[in-house]
């Protein structure tokens, strides 16, 4: 405190020394003590206003007006109650005021609904005010609130866009004043969501009539947003025509943001309704024995544990994939299904 009045007090004396250089020596002497009580009491007042009121303004607005930009963020090591959550992001500034922020922690939650709880909490470390600077962080997250989690999951998975405020109180210095500033620490970051994975697809298909796992290919997923994240073994329920005939399995998944996953996928089918609709128009004719089917979230287990805050995300919505069935029938078992089904049309086998 003591340190800080210095150089302010050293403005205000400027200010009042210059009329008195201008002349009225005499005038000046005799009434020395007037220039000092105004030196005083402009002191006093000067000095609280701009270190308790301008100077907190500026550095609140300087905050205010920097920018927080999200390069990626990365969830692995996903457990049941935890995560390991990494945070590349950059804070761009003006890089005019010389500042220290404080280390703090910042909640994160959906700015789009009001109630605006937090679905993570994260450690901030100290930031600079340099016009560009880097911050990454990577700390293992406890989870609070599950059902924040699996909304904010929920948003990601089905958003084109959804936005995300990360929140703190926290203390800035401005290089020069010892004081120590409250701020608050508020941006709200639009960021891509995954759009339902849409474009996922499945090729490289084998089938065989098994009654388990008579169904492997390779599946494609793309990622469109800035979060990475391991996710484990996933299984969906697997439906035909609104009817559910089975389980998709794909273990060992990884989604990478910003690009095309490539996973191995096995499923358990029913063979009967598969059969059934490759014998139907369009299936059998217009659209050559592709059929569209639909998948929707059941269990995420990474490592023997749980991860409700995902399975109840991929559960929200089901996403159509369309598979050629019937060039997999063709090419693992030598079957064509005709119009009619195999005991209707004339089939080559
Ligand atoms: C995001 O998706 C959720 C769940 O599908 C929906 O309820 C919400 O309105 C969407 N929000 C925005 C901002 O698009
Ligand atoms: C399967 O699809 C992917 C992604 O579209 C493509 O890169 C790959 O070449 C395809 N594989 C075959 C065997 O067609
Ligand atoms: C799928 O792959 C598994 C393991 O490699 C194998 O045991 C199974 O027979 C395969 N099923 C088909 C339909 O190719
Ligand atoms: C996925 O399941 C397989 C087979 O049950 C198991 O060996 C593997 O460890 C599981 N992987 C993960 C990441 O949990
Ligand atoms: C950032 C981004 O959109 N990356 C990729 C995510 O997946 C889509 C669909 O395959 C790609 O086109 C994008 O380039």
């Amino acid at each position: 405190m003591a340190d800080a009045d210095k150089p302010i007090a050293t403005t205000s004396e400027n200010v009042v020394e210059k009329p008195r250089r201008r002349g009225c020596v005499g005038h000046c002497v005799r009434f020395w003590w007037v220039y000092l009580i105004v030196l005083i009491v402009l002191t006093v007042i000067l000095v609280p206003v701009i270190l308790l009121v301008a100077v907190p303004k500026i550095a609140q607005s300087k905050l205010d007006d920097a920018e927080l930009i999200i390069n990626g963020i990365t969830v692995t090591d996903t457990q049941t109650k935890k995560m390991t959550m990494s945070i590349d992001s950059t804070i761009k500034s003006d890089g005019k005021v010389h500042a220290t922020i404080e280390p703090f922690l910042g909640v994160m939650y959906l700015e789009d609904i009001p109630s605006h709880i937090p679905f993570a909490s994260i450690n901030f470390p100290e930031t600079t005010s340099e016009a560009l600077q880097q911050v990454k962080v990577t700390q293992t997250l406890e989870i609070k609130d599950v059902d924040a989690l699996t909304t904010f999951n929920t948003w990601l998975l089905a958003n084109e866009t959804l936005r995300v405020t990360v929140f703190g109180e926290t203390g800035i210095h401005v290089k020069g004043i010892s004081r120590r500033y409250p701020v608050t620490f508020k941006k709200t970051i639009e960021m891509p969501g995954l759009q339902m994975l849409r474009g996922t697809s499945v090729n490289e298909t084998t089938i065989n009539l098994d009654p388990v796992n008579n169904f492997n290919a390779t599946t494609w997923i793309p990622n469109r947003s800035l979060v990475s994240f391991e996710l484990g073994n996933a299984t969906f329920h697997n439906y035909l025509d609104g009817k559910e005939i089975g389980t998709v399995y794909i273990d060992n998944l990884f989604l990478k943001a910003g690009e095309v996953t490539k996973a191995d996928m096995r499923a358990t089918i029913e063979n009967a309704p598969v059969i059934e609709a490759l014998g139907k128009s369009p299936a059998c004719d217009k659209d050559n024995g592709w059929l569209d089917f639909e998948i929707r979230g059941k269990t995420v287990n990474n490592k023997g544990q749980d991860l409700p805050y995902f399975a109840k995300a991929l559960a929200a919505d089901t996403q159509t994939i369309p598979i050629d069935i019937g060039g997999t029938i063709q090419r693992s078992l030598g079957l064509t299904i005709p119009c009619g089904g195999l005991d209707g049309g004339d089939h080559s086998d």
